[in-house]
């Protein structure tokens, strides 16, 4: 039953507890038989060798679990910055999510962004403070902060109780009893009486949750109106409808280090997230009509289902994760990629447990699961009927503003090398790859300085190619700011066939990348108009001030004309390349530099200090705020002014002052001139 299948993703920032926290899930649900701890290496959702070594998780990661009869999909994201487009991926498909926050840090920098990002996608989401047991814990500052730095509204579901100043388990607000843990790893709930000193704590916090649920629902209203008891059912399903609705956060905490807490948290997941019905229908484009439509999740429904992670296995080859929207798909039938243009045959379906997978017969829509046996298949694309073409909305990726040059040590590593980062990038839409035929250079752009550093890693370890990095530098584009036009005769006569095509083309400043065809009466056969396009899109790719990408044109294809016996298409792309490089020189050709948002944590007395530092680097000053003693500087700041910065601001501060950074926009360099 579709109502008894949740879909969540568990997001955070960095070491909140993410996978600490799935990991005591699969043992609670009975997937492991032990706990693999991320600092030890042993966890069996950070399964990449990269994670084990280094403690943290990079790439996201399914698993599926049953809970009191309720299926849950979980897929555990990583926290850095530089692998956000993993959270992205999984909220995109998402129906619900579990925030988790550290009791200690509170809201961090990241953790406004994985919340702004399910804002995006309108995710259902309910709050889980970890790390209770940790020095320095605060329950209710996190609440607080939760509620002011994210502008939501918490409900606390339950309470923290501290036995000798040790964090022994929780209140259960719902059902006023207190909740121990015993047996192996906590896997036994012991439900007990409320201790004496808690009782008015908790009936403070339980009434303030009742008059707030009353608000919300009639029913509760009348009830508590009239003193009468509040069924449970009653209380579950109102918070669930507010979840639903995104106008209440349930707040619950515990520790999963101390296996403290997951029980309840897994309740929660049941009781407030909804299920693939309750969430509105994902939206689709009709391909024949290009009308717009919601897409039921219906068994009887045709069948659409949207790909938003490749995985590349030794053993069977690509995996395509993908979450379906409606219909049924079994595994050996055909399916019409619909972004591709291509039919195709799903040769079997596997529900993955980590690293672990399990063949299937089908699946149905609501439900997560990985196809394997496409070919042509990438990220963000849609599958559908061929009778009933559709088009999901794809996912967004965000542009990778960092990138390093490499080169292979030997020959034999040269013709690995390429294979290798086809199947990294094929993965991973925020990494990209640009070969500079004058240097024999590879460039390799991803988000940050760790991105790069994983590829590198696992360039050498996986595929076992030697390789030379370069530095890290900053990736540029460029952009236009005014438009032009340009007139392109490519004329060959050298003996034999010709060469003949004739252009016009107009290129203007627009939101990302755009090519019209105006071209009417056939001044230019159709077929040759892709190949105008192609060409284009080449001369796009280095802009003619440093040779760094472009970005934001739009280009018209106006006039043009051909030749019977000399126009080809090698002829129209060729003038296409010629006509677009001409117009990028008069359109006022500009550098775009990567701006980051920065936020700075420090005692107040460096404040002057870190200010004009910031303002030496050509950023400025957005907001600043008192913390409990603590100062918060935001600005923004140019990428290409921040190498080296963490050693600046800890010397600068006697090394109490940290910070954050993520890429926020490309803004218009004022550089003299870039490298
Ligand atoms: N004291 C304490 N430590 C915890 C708790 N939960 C997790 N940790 C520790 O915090 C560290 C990070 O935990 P992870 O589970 O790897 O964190 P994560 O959120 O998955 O981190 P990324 O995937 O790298 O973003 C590990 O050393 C954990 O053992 C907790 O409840 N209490
Ligand atoms: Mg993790």
């Amino acid at each position: 039953m579709l109502k008894d299948l949740r879909n969540i993703g568990i997001i955070a920032h960095i070491d909140a507890g993410k996978t600490t926290t799935t990991e005591r899930i699969l043992y609670l649900t009975g997937l492991t038989h032990k706990i693999g701890e991320t600092h030890n290496g042993e966890s069996v959702m950070d399964y990449l060798d990269v994670e084990k070594e280094r403690g943290i998780t990079v790439s996201s990661a399914a698993t599926k679990c049953v809970w009191k009869g309720t299926s849950i999909n979980i897929i555990d994201t990583p926290g850095h910055v530089d692998f956000t487009a993993e959270v992205e991926r999984s909220l995109r498909i998402l129906d619900g999510a579990v925030v988790i926050f550290c009791a200690k840090g509170g809201v961090e920098p990241q953790s406004e962004t994985v919340w702004r990002q399910a804002d995006k996608y309108k995710v259902p989401r309910m709050a889980y403070i970890n790390k209770m047991d940790a020095v320095g814990a605060d329950f209710f500052r996190v609440v607080e902060q939760i509620n002011k730095r994210l502008g939501s509204n918490p409900l606390i579901l339950t309470l923290p109780v501290f036995e000798d100043d040790t964090f022994t388990g929780i209140i259960d607000l719902i059902k006023m009893n207190y909740q121990t843990y015993a047996g192996v790893l906590g896997n036994e709930v012991k439900e007990i009486a409320i201790p004496d000193s808690y009782m008015e704590i908790a009936k403070k916090w339980h009434d303030e949750m009742i008059e707030r649920l009353a608000e919300t629902s009639e029913s509760l209203l009348e009830l508590y109106y009239n003193n009468e008891p509040i069924p449970t059912d009653i209380i579950i399903d109102t918070i669930r409808n507010n979840v639903v609705n995104s106008t209440i956060v349930p707040v619950i905490c515990g520790s999963s280090y101390r296996n403290i807490g997951i029980q309840t948290l897994l309740d929660s997941v049941v009781q407030f997230l909804p299920s693939p019905v309750e969430v509105e229908p994902a939206r689709a484009t009709v391909i024949d009509s290009g009308e717009t439509i919601e897409v039921n999740p219906l068994d009887d429904n045709f069948f659409s289902a949207l790909i938003f992670k490749i995985v590349s296995d030794r053993h069977v080859g690509k995996l395509a994760f993908a979450r379906v929207y409606s219909g049924v798909i079994k595994a050996g039938s055909y399916i019409y990629n619909s972004t591709k243009q291509k039919k195709e045959r799903v040769g079997r379906i596997v529900k993955m447990h980590a690293n672990h997978r399990e063949e299937v017969s089908e699946v149905i829509a609501g439900d997560i699961a990985a196809f394997i046996g496409l070919k042509d298949v990438g990220t963000g694309d849609t599958l559908s009927d061929e009778n009933h073409a559709l088009l999901l909305e794809s996912i967004d990726f965000p542009e990778p503003v960092i990138q390093i040059a490499i080169e292979p040590r030997t020959q034999s590593d040269q013709n690995k090398i390429a294979e290798a980062l086809a199947k990294i990038s094929a993965e991973d839409p925020t990494f990209k790859i640009i070969y500079n035929k004058e240097t024999g250079q590879t460039l390799l752009s991803g988000m940050g300085e760790l991105h790069l550093e994983i590829i590198a890693e696992r360039l050498e370890k996986e595929f076992h190619v030697d390789i030379n990095i370069g530095q890290p530098e900053v990736a540029f584009k460029e952009t236009i700011t005014k438009s032009a036009e340009h007139v392109t005769r490519y004329v060959k006569q050298t003996g034999g066939k010709g060469q003949f095509a004739h252009v016009v083309l107009r290129m203007e400043p627009a939101e990302g990348f755009e090519f019209v065809n105006k071209i009417v009466g056939g001044v230019i056969p159709r077929e040759y108009i892709p190949a105008v396009e192609s060409g284009v899109k080449q001369a796009l790719e280095e802009g003619v001030l440093k040779g760094y990408p472009v970005v934001n044109v739009k280009v018209t294809l106006m006039d043009g004309s051909f030749h019977e016996v000399d126009s080809s298409e090698m002829a129209f792309r060729t003038a296409g390349m010629f006509a677009a490089r001409e117009c990028l020189k008069k359109a006022g050709p500009k550098l775009l530099e990567p701006i980051m948002r920065l936020e700075v944590t420090s005692p107040e007395e460096f404040t002057g200090n870190i200010i004009n530092n910031i303002s030496n680097r050509r950023g400025r000053l957005d907001s600043m705020e008192m913390q409990n003693n603590t100062q918060i500087i935001r600005g923004f700041v140019p990428l290409a002014e921040m190498f080296g910065y963490s050693t600046v601001l800890r010397s600068s501060t006697q090394g109490r002052a940290g910070f954050s950074m993520e890429f926020s926009h490309y803004e218009e360099s004022n550089l003299a001139s870039a490298s």
